[in-house]
C-alpha cells in the first residue's frame, strides 16, 4: 500500500470515527461503531496489516499514526459509552420515580356491628361490677330451656308455633339465654354473678320489629341475702352507666314463670329526661324484664332456696340498640348494608 494512501485512510478513519462515535445514541450503536472502525474488516485494520511491507521510515511514522488513531478512537468510544450508560441510568430513575409526597390510598376501615357494640357495652357494665360472662350452646334441651325455668309443659312458648325445634326429639334452638345460667348454676355453688350474652331464636313472622333470631343479655345474681332492692340498685347503676348519670328506673309488676315477683323495667328517656318525646312517647323506655328468681328454679339447680335468694334480668340487644341509635327497622341489623354499617365507623 502506498504510504500516502495509508496516511489518508488513517486520518479519514479518525475523522469519520470521531463523528460516528459522537452520533451514537445507544450502547448497541457504540458496539456497531467499534466493529466498523476497529474490527477485522475495518479500513484501519487493513492499513495496520499492510504496515509490514512499508519502508522502515514510512513504517515507523505510519505505525505511530495508526496507534494514535486507535487510541483516539478507543478513548472516544469509552467516553461515549460512559456518557450513554449515565443517561440510561437517568432514564431509569426518571421512569421509576415515586412521588413520596402523594397522599396514599386509604383502605376503608371496617367497623364493629352495632349489635356487637351495644352487647359489649352492656356486658362491660356488669363485668365492672364483678359479674362473669357465661356462654352456652345454641341448641338446647327441654330441661335447660324450659323445665328448669319453671315453664310448665302446657306453656305456649313450648309449642311448635312459638319455638324452633330441630328434627332431633327434645332439642330446640334456645329461646332465651337463661339456659346458660341454668347450666352455670348446675355447675357451681353460690355466690353466682354472671351475664349471658348471645343469640336466641323464636318462631315469628319477620317484620320491622320481629325476626326469628335476635340477641339477648341476661344476668343473674345468687347469694345469701339478695333482695329486691339489690335488683333495683343494680339495674339503676346499669341504666346510668349505659345512658348517663341522670337516668332513673321505673319498675312495674309483670309475670315470668321463672321469677316471683317479676317486673318490667323502664329507664327514663335519655333524650327528654322523662318529659315525653318522639323516642320514648311518655318519657320512659321499657328495656328489661326482671325479678327475684323463683324458688323452684333455685331448687331445680340444686340450690337451697331457704338459704339462697337471687335476682335475674333479661334484655333484647336489638331493642337497646334501636333506642340508642334511633334505628326504626330491625331488619337493618341483619341485612349487612354497608350504608347502614359505615355509620358505626369509629364507634366503640
Ligand atoms: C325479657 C325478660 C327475663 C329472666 C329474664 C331469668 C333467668 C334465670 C332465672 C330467672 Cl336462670 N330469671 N331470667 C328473668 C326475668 C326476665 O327477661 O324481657 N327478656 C328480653
Amino acid at each position: 500500500m502506498d504510504p500516502a494512501d495509508a496516511r489518508r485512510i488513517l486520518e479519514g478513519e479518525r475523522d469519520r470515527g470521531l463523528q460516528d462515535i459522537a452520533a451514537t445514541a445507544s450502547l448497541e450503536e457504540i458496539e456497531q461503531a467499534k466493529v466498523s472502525l476497529l474490527g477485522r474488516k475495518a479500513p484501519w485494520s487493513e492499513v495496520q496489516r499492510s504496515l509490514g511491507q512499508l519502508e522502515p521510515d514510512a513504517r515507523r511514522e505510519l505505525g505511530r499514526l495508526s496507534n494514535e488513531v486507535k487510541s483516539a478512537l478507543d478513548a472516544a468510544i469509552e467516553e461515549r459509552r460512559s456518557a450513554l450508560e449515565g443517561s440510561a441510568e437517568d432514564e431509569l430513575l426518571r421512569d421509576d420515580r415515586v412521588d413520596v409526597t402523594l397522599p396514599g390510598r386509604r383502605p376503608r376501615p371496617g367497623s364493629l356491628h352495632p349489635l356487637t357494640i351495644v352487647q359489649s357495652q352492656i356486658v362491660d357494665v356488669f363485668t365492672r361490677m364483678g359479674y362473669r360472662v357465661a356462654e352456652g350452646p345454641e341448641i338446647e334441651d327441654d330441661w335447660h330451656n324450659f323445665e328448669a325455668l319453671n315453664i310448665p309443659p302446657d306453656h305456649p312458648a313450648r309449642t311448635m308455633k312459638d319455638s324452633l325445634y330441630i328434627d332431633v326429639p327434645g332439642l330446640l334452638l334456645r329461646t332465651e339465654t337463661s339456659a346458660v345460667q341454668i347450666r352455670t348454676m348446675e355447675a357451681q355453688d353460690p355466690p353466682v354473678y354472671v351475664v349471658a350474652p348471645g343469640r336466641v331464636y323464636r318462631r315469628e313472622a319477620a317484620d320491622a320489629t320481629h325476626g326469628s333470631v335476635f340477641h339477648q343479655v341476661e344476668g343473674l345474681a345468687v347469694d345469701e341475702g339478695i333482695s329486691f332492692s339489690d335488683l333495683k340498685g343494680t339495674l339503676e347503676a346499669f341504666a346510668k352507666a349505659l345512658f348517663g348519670p341522670e337516668r332513673r328506673v321505673r319498675l312495674n309488676p309483670d309475670y315470668f314463670p321463672f321469677v316471683e315477683p317479676g317486673c318490667q323495667v323502664a329507664v327514663s328517656c335519655f333524650l327528654c329526661d322523662g318529659v315525653g318525646c318522639r323516642v320514648c312517647g311518655n318519657g320512659w323506655i321499657e328495656l328489661l324484664g326482671a325479678g327475684m328468681i323463683h324458688p323452684k328454679v333455685l331448687e331445680n339447680c340444686g340450690y337451697d332456696p331457704e338459704r339462697y335468694t337471687g335476682f335475674a334480668f333479661g334484655m333484647g340487644i336489638e331493642r337497646v340498640a334501636m333506642v340508642r341509635y334511633g334505628v326504626h327497622d330491625l331488619r337493618l341489623f341483619f341485612e349487612g348494608d354497608v350504608r347502614f354499617l359505615e355509620r358505626f365507623e369509629g364507634v366503640a
